[in-house]
């Protein structure tokens, strides 16, 4: 009697990027060599990154530039490299029309002679950039929305969408190793760099955020101005029998990626020192509330949806509530209620 072997994973161990990107967009033929190209151009950009802040200390690159971004901030000199090297990597390979960066106030094109191509790419290139000097987590976010115009460098209507018209999202971070969680709309899944071979290999696949989880990430410092329907729901968290404890690293980047893998939920409400909220909505919490909701979470900002919102100004801020579904629609409810 033949002996029939058991069916091969679709995804063994072993399966680079490039193989499951491939596999996995083969019923989209007519995105897949344009998107590919991007994303290789993403990893490429990713690797010089994950280097240079492996060697930070060694290469000069800790500290601040001393001087300011649009947002007020002080830039780091990694920001400056960070931005610089995803911009390199993708404006001659024909697959993005525009570049928004957080480093950046105004859309940038790509510059002749290269060709514009379909997609629009939204960063924030390094973000938790203050933890740098003391090897926190940090990593780079992005977004990924197709044109609507249809030639030339792209228009501002490109890029001012609706959360749900994104097509991919995902982030890069920069920790103990360094990983590419992404999602073209089909399940969250994560690659880890080997730096010994140089490729981002598939470790995680289809990640799923528990509905709920006991576990809340926020600078709780500022809580003191926070909404008081907020303060009575953190108050209630400290009660021993809730059983909640709390993990913030301050790099949105490093907080999220350590809930979607252990569940949690990760707070940015308004505050008196940012009273919009500080994280910005087209390239920090369009991303991440897509990759949760890829997941099985949610994402709001405190009234509904943050992908149902419809991006105003590039840099625009947003309060932010992300993570496991019961307590981010628990939070939504309350702010919800009127006083
Ligand atoms: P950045 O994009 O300039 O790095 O700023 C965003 C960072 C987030 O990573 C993090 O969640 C937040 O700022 C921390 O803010 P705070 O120091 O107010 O807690
Ligand atoms: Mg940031």
């Amino acid at each position: 009697m033949l002996s029939i072997p058991p069916a091969r994973p679709q995804f063994e161990e072993g399966t680079t990027l490039d193989r499951f990107l491939l596999e996995t967009l083969r019923d989209h033929p007519e995105a897949t060599g344009h998107f590919v190209t991007m994303i290789n151009q993403v990893t490429l950009a990713a690797k010089l990154v994950s280097a240079r802040v492996n060697r930070a200390g060694l290469a000069g690159m800790f500290g601040a530039t001393g001087s300011m971004n649009i947002q007020g901030e002080y830039v780091q000199k990694m920001d400056v490299y960070a931005n610089e090297t995803f911009k390199r990597a993708l404006e001659h390979a024909g697959v993005v029309c525009m570049i928004v960066s957080e480093e950046e106030e105004d859309i940038i094109p790509i510059p002749a002679p290269f060709i514009p191509g379909h997609y629009v790419f939204a960063m924030d290139p390094l973000d938790g950039s203050s933890n740098i000097d003391t090897n926190a987590s940090i990593g780079t976010i992005f977004a990924v929305f197709r044109r609507q115009s249809t030639r030339g460098q792209g228009e501002p209507r490109d890029v001012l969408r609706c959360g749900r018209d994104m097509i991919a999202a995902g982030y890069i971070v920069y920790g103990a190793g360094t990983v590419l969680v992404l999602s073209t709309g089909q399940g969250v899944h994560a690659f880890t760099l080997d730096p010994s071979v140089g490729e981002f290999f598939l470790s995680h696949h289809d990640i799923r955020l528990k509905p709920e989880t006991r576990s809340y990430s926020c600078n709780e410092a500022y809580s003191g101005t926070w909404d008081e329907r907020l303060q009575t729901w953190l108050a209630s968290t400290k009660d021993p029998a809730a059983g909640w404890s709390a993990r913030y690293i301050g790099s949105l980047v490093g907080d999220f990626h350590r809930n979607l893998v252990k569940g949690g939920v990760f707070l940015y409400p308004p505050s008196k020192k940012s009273p919009s909220g500080k994280l910005r909505l087209l390239y920090e919490a369009f991303p991440l509330a897509f990759l949760a909701e890829q997941a099985g979470g949610a994402a709001t900002d405190g009234h509904g949806p943050i992908l149902d919102r419809t991006l105003a100004s590039l840099h625009e801020r947003t309060p932010l509530y992300i993570g496991n579904r019961a307590t981010v629609t628990e939070i939504t409810r309350l702010l919800s209620t009127t006083t």
